[in-house]
C-alpha cells in the first residue's frame, strides 16, 4: 500500500487524510499550525463535521495517520489549503505555492503531486509543476501532476468524499491516468479524466452554476418583497413546474466557496463573465438588504429595540463563520445603531465582537428577531416565543410557525 502526505488539515484535508488511512494508505498530515497537529495527533479533531471525530480518532489509534509540522516523504501528495481572494478579487495563490514549495524538500522521482484546493485556471501547471521544478530541476518529466479539485458539501463531507463523482486533470496524458487510478482505489463515485485547466475551470464552474441560481433566488425576493408577494410560497409553486427548480433566498452567501470562486472566472474573463459578475453582485448586496430592514424595524420599534440575531455559520448546522454573511450583518448592524444587539450561534463558543448569548435569553431578551442562519435547534421556535416581536425571517423558517 502506497503511502500519502496531505498538506493542509482543514475542512479538506482533514476528512481526506482520515478516509484514506481508514481505506490502509499510511498517512501523514502536514500543518502549519502546531496546535491543529497536536489535537489530531491525540485523536479529536479541531472543526466541526458529523462524524468526522469518529473517524479521526479510529484513523488515529490504527496508526494509519498521524499529523506533522512539516511535509514528510510519501508516494503521493495532496495539497489542500485555502485559495482565498485579495481586495481586488483575484485569486491568491499564496498558500498553494508555498505548499507546493514545502513539499519540494522531500519529493522522490515518481511521485504523484495532486492539487485538490479549488484554483483558477492554470494553477496546477504554474503554481504548482513550475514552482517545483524551479526548486527541483532534475525531477522534471519525473513526476506526475493533476488536479482534482475537491467537491464536497460541508455537513456531509465524508459521505461525498466517497460517493460523489471526481474530475481529474493532470498536466500531461500519463499525470491524469496515475491521478485518476489513485482516486478509483478510494471512490465509489465515477472518476473523469481530462486536463488540468478543464478540471479548475470545471470546480469552478461548479460554484458559479450556484451562486447565480441563489442569486435568482435571492433577487426575487426583493422583488417580492416590493410587491407584497410571499416568496417562499411564489418559489414552491413555481417548483411544480416540471423544468423549474429554484433554490431558496437567504441573508446572502458565504463559506469560502460560492462566495469566492466565481471571482475567479470573472478575473479570468473580465469581459465575457457578465452574468457571473452580476449574481455575485446580487448576493453580496442581499446582507445590505436585510441591515436596512433591520433598521426600519428598529425605527417602528414601540419600545427600545433589541435586537436578536439567529445564527451566525454561513449555512446551517456548521460552525464556520468564514465569510457569513450573518457576521456581516451582525457588524454592519453594530456600527450603524445604538440598539442593543444580541447575537445566537449554538454551533460556536465565542465570535469577535459579540458576546453570544444562548437561544432561551435570545428569545426573552430580543423584540426585533432576525433569522439569518437557520440551524437545526431554531426550527422547534413556537409560535408563542415569537409573540410581540417583529420578525424578520431571511430563510423563510417562520413560515412553518406563523403560517
Ligand atoms: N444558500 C442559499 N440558498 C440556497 C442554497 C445555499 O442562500 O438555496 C447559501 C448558504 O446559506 C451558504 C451559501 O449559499 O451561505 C453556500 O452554501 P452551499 O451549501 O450551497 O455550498 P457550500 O459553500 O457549503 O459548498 C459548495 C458546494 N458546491 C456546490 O454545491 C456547487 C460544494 O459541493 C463544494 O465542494 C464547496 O462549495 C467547495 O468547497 O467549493
Amino acid at each position: 500500500m502506497k503511502t500519502v502526505s496531505v498538506i493542509g488539515m482543514g475542512y479538506i484535508g482533514l476528512p481526506t487524510a482520515t478516509l484514506l488511512a481508514s481505506k490502509g494508505y499510511q498517512v501523514a498530515g502536514m500543518d502549519v499550525n502546531p496546535k491543529v497537529v497536536d489535537i489530531i495527533n491525540q485523536g479529536k479533531i479541531h472543526i466541526v463535521e458529523p462524524d468526522l471525530d469518529v473517524a479521526v480518532h479510529k484513523a488515529v489509534e490504527s496508526g494509519k495517520l498521524k499529523a506533522f509540522t512539516s511535509p514528510q516523504k510519501a508516494d503521493i501528495f495532496i495539497l489542500a489549503v485555502p485559495t482565498p481572494f485579495l481586495a481586488d478579487k483575484k485569486p491568491d495563490m499564496t498558500y498553494v505555492r508555498k505548499a507546493a514549495e514545502s513539499i519540494c524538500t522531500v519529493l522522490e522521482a515518481g511521485n504523484l503531486v495532486i492539487l485538490e484546493s479549488t484554483s483558477p485556471i492554470g494553477a496546477t501547471r504554474v503554481d504548482v509543476a513550475e514552482i517545483i521544478y524551479a526548486k527541483r530541476p532534475e525531477l522534471v518529466g519525473k513526476l506526475h501532476i493533476a488536479h482534482c479539485p475537491e467537491r464536497v458539501l460541508p455537513g456531509q463531507i465524508l459521505r461525498e468524499l466517497v460517493e460523489n463523482d471526481r474530475v481529474v486533470g493532470g498536466v500531461d496524458e500519463a499525470s491524469t491516468k496515475t491521478a485518476a487510478d489513485f482516486y478509483r482505489t478510494f471512490v465509489k463515485g465515477e472518476v473523469l479524466e481530462t486536463t488540468s485547466d478543464t478540471a479548475e475551470m470545471a470546480k469552478l464552474t461548479e460554484n458559479a452554476f450556484r451562486d447565480v441560481n441563489i442569486a435568482f433566488a435571492n433577487e426575487l425576493s426583493l422583488i417580492c418583497d416590493k410587491l407584497g408577494i410571499n416568496v417562499w410560497e411564489l418559489i414552491r409553486l413555481a417548483n411544480r413546474h416540471p423544468r423549474v427548480n429554484i433554490l431558496q433566498p437567504g441573508p446572502g452567501v458565504g463559506g469560502h466557496c460560492i462566495a469566492v470562486d466565481p471571482w475567479f472566472i470573472v478575473a479570468a474573463a473580465p469581459e465575457e463573465a457578465k452574468l457571473i459578475r452580476t449574481a455575485r453582485e446580487v448576493n453580496d448586496g442581499k446582507p445590505h438588504w436585510v441591515v436596512d430592514k433591520v433598521m426600519e424595524a428598529a425605527s417602528k420599534s414601540a419600545t427600545k429595540p433589541v435586537i436578536g440575531l439567529l445564527g451566525m455559520a454561513y449555512k446551517p448546522d456548521v460552525d464556520d463563520l468564514r465569510e457569513s454573511p450573518s457576521v456581516e450583518i451582525a457588524h454592519a448592524l453594530k456600527r450603524a445603531t445604538n440598539a442593543e444587539i444580541i447575537v445566537c450561534e449554538p454551533y460556536v463558543d465565542a465570535m469577535n465582537g459579540f458576546k453570544l448569548a444562548t437561544l432561551d435569553e435570545t428569545l426573552a431578551q430580543a423584540n426585533i428577531l432576525v433569522m439569518l442562519t437557520d440551524h437545526k435547534p431554531f426550527k422547534d421556535i413556537t409560535l408563542g416565543q415569537l409573540a410581540g416581536k417583529q420578525i424578520i425571517d431571511t430563510r423563510g423558517t417562520f413560515e412553518r410557525v406563523m403560517g
